[in-house]
């Protein structure tokens, strides 16, 4: 994988999701440092070709913190002290490996964990296509209970309809709905599960446009409202005052402008829940109220 494809693949979006869009960074970075060998003329000019890959793969999305979290451990390994190019090497591709494995082993842990949240019976809500969040419904689904799950279509680039089709493909009863029918429903449902893209120290979701409302419904109803997010989706910056930058991406994605002469057109593609609306984050350290993302954020 060329590094400049991979960095492609997230910026198109051929690639999505806060974990997957960090471990396809991580992997071209460990496909890149091992490339870079045969034409490294000096430890220095290796570890600044690196330093330059980090920079691109950072630019390409900026809403998720997991690609900064998984890209900055990569960049202190770029940045180690080391004597020679092959020991530079193995240490960033050492680094970038066990980011991928810590991920996915995160998301597995997640799962375990939130299937306890599912009963036999339920009827539950998800939104856009969040690997965490649809891991605690296989692993539920794995573990003999049976239920319901509504995945919403998420508009403008429909990440619903793979959400879908993955959860049904698994064996899971399965319902399609239009992101506006959330409400409409929320009085038949028993949870919500959803990812995250950032978690912020004051336990701030960010995650998919439209996340926000359908915990705004949850609240209403008194339906539980689950986080599932890695301990590298939450922010540390955001301690230090910084604000989480909400990526707008193209209008042509939501119509095609021409067919709309004179209107203006606007795509956010995520947006903040507030704490009080969420139940509980489920990381792979635990089950915490959205107030100990804190401690989180300050372990980190
Ligand atoms: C995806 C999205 C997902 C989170 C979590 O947005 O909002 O809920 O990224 O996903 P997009 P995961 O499709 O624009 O990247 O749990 O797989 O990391």
């Amino acid at each position: 994988m060329q590094l400049v494809d991979a960095a492609e693949d997230i910026r198109s979006m051929r690639v999505h999701g806060a974990g997957r869009i960090a471990r396809h960074a991580a992997e071209a970075m460990a496909t890149h440092a091992q490339a870079l060998v045969a034409e490294a003329s000096s430890l220095e000019s290796y570890r600044n070709a690196l330093a330059e890959a980090v920079r691109t793969l950072l630019a390409t999305r900026p809403t998720a913190v997991s690609l900064g979290n998984a890209l900055r451990s990569i960049e202190r390994a770029v940045e180690s002290d080391v004597d020679s190019v092959k020991e530079l090497k193995a240490h960033v591709v050492e680094t970038s490996n066990a980011f991928c494995t810590l991920s996915l082993a995160a998301v597995e842990t997640i799962g375990a964990i939130g299937a306890k949240r599912i009963h036999d019976g339920d009827r539950i809500q998800t939104h856009c296509n969040s690997k965490a969040a649809m891991a605690p419904l296989k692993a539920a689904f794995d573990a003999g209970r049976r239920f319901a799950v509504q995945a919403t279509e998420t508009r403008p680039k429909h990440q619903g309809y793979k959400t879908a089709a993955e959860l049904a493909g698994h064996g899971l009863d399965v319902t399609l709905i239009v992101d506006s029918a959330v409400r409409f429903f929320m009085s038949t449902i028993d949870a919500v599960f959803v990812g995250a893209d950032t978690v912020c120290a004051d336990g701030t979701l960010v995650n998919k446009i439209g996340t926000s409302q359908i915990a705004l419904a949850a609240h209403e109803h008194n339906v539980p409202f689950y986080v599932c997010a890695e301990s590298y989706k939450f922010s540390p910056r955001t301690l230090h005052g910084d604000e989480v930058t909400i990526e707008e991406r193209d209008r042509s994605e939501i119509i095609d402008p021409d067919r709309l002469p004179g209107v203006r057109l606007q795509n956010p593609v995520f947006d903040f829940t507030p704490p009080r609306y969420i139940t509980a984050l489920i990381t792979e350290r635990g089950m915490i109220p959205p107030q100990a993302a804190y401690d989180i954020v300050r372990e980190l």
